[in-house]
């Protein structure tokens, strides 16, 4: 990628008085390690900065530095940086109306590894190669010479595995796993990372994970594994962080061209999550006709109304 990018986005940080941290509403492990990693450098360049995220956060221990500055509000929109991470869209910043009729001298960095889907910032780093938001930090971070300390180490291993599911996903490159080498040599707490995102799970949240794996269905026309969670089958006290991964997981499935999780959401809508397991299938298209975005391999949509049981299977009213 191109080095100037990436020293002037370091400008943009550095001639900033008060800086907004942002990214995408549902979060994962990617989306809240690059806001943590982002924070981390405004704090060493002392600057001002809020990070907000539509969703408050369940994390059990402070894991990844500044996890528990996440706001869900801000108190006024006077930033003169809009910094937004891993949000493949400006729609899921849940900030759309803000950030895009936002003052002339307010400007957006924004730094991510979606395809773009519309055009928003003032500078855009992207690299839709890249296997998290977080390996494009690390560049960012080796570019500009800022040493990567346990702190900045653990938030680039956390991005990397979450969104590779660990290492699971062909976004995985040689140069995946060498960061993630580095990171270790570094002092990332890899078990650390692992006993707060994917072995944090409660026997409440593992039996949600029971009752999708139950309903799982093939369509035989598509070769399509499909499966529901209808809103009860979660109770309140089971958080988003207990239910990462699950569509991966669901992909472990052998020989089927692709799979998908609808889930009821409390809200009235229901988020459908697609995982595309052969090589010629792009499922990002699918999300797309259905509002949505994301990667070739792992894509999502959310779309208002809720499950019914039908004779043979599920339908959205
Ligand atoms: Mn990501």
């Amino acid at each position: 990628m191109d080095t100037q990018l990436f020293k002037k986005a370091y400008s943009l940080i550095k001639n900033a008085n008060s800086i907004l941290i942002v990214t995408h509403e549902n979060p994962d492990g990617d989306a809240v390690a690059s806001v943590c990693l982002m924070a981390e450098i405004a704090k060493q360049v002392k600057k001002t900065y809020w990070l907000y995220c539509h969703n408050s956060l369940n994390y059990q221990n402070e894991f990844l530095p500044h996890l528990d500055e996440f706001k869900n509000y801000y108190d006024n929109f006077n930033f003169d940086l809009i910094v937004t991470l891993d949000c493949g869209s400006v729609e899921r910043t849940k900030l759309e109306k803000e950030i895009t009729k936002r003052r002339a001298d307010q400007l957006v960095l924004e730094i991510d590894h979606h395809p773009r889907a519309r055009a928003y910032a003032n500078l855009e780093v992207r690299d839709s190669t890249a296997a998290a938001t977080t390996e494009i930090l690390y560049h960012f971070l080796k570019i500009n010479k800022i040493k990567i300390n346990k702190n900045l180490a653990d938030c680039v291993l956390t991005g990397i595995l979450t969104d590779t599911d660990n290492f699971l996903y062909p976004s995985t490159s040689p140069e995946t796993i060498n960061i993630a080498s580095e990171m270790l040599a570094a002092g990332a707490r890899l078990p650390q990372i692992m006993e707060n995102t994917w072995r944090n799970k409660s026997i409440g949240s593992m039996k949600a994970w029971g009752k999708a794996l139950t309903r799982l269905k093939i369509n035989p026309k598509y070769n399509f594994g499909f499966t529901v969670l209808e809103a009860e089958d979660v109770p309140p006290e089971i958080t988003e962080e207990e239910l990462e991964g699950m569509a991966g997981f669901l992909s472990n499935l052998n020989g089927v061209n692709a799979i998908m999780l609808l889930r009821e959401m409390p809200d009235g809508t229901i988020k459908g999550s697609l995982r595309a397991t052969k090589p010629n299938i792009n499922i990002a298209r699918l999300a797309a006709t259905l509002g949505g975005g994301g990667h070739a391999k792992a894509a999502g949509f959310s779309i208002n109304g809720k499950l019914e049981k039908t004779e043979n299977g599920w339908r959205i009213v």
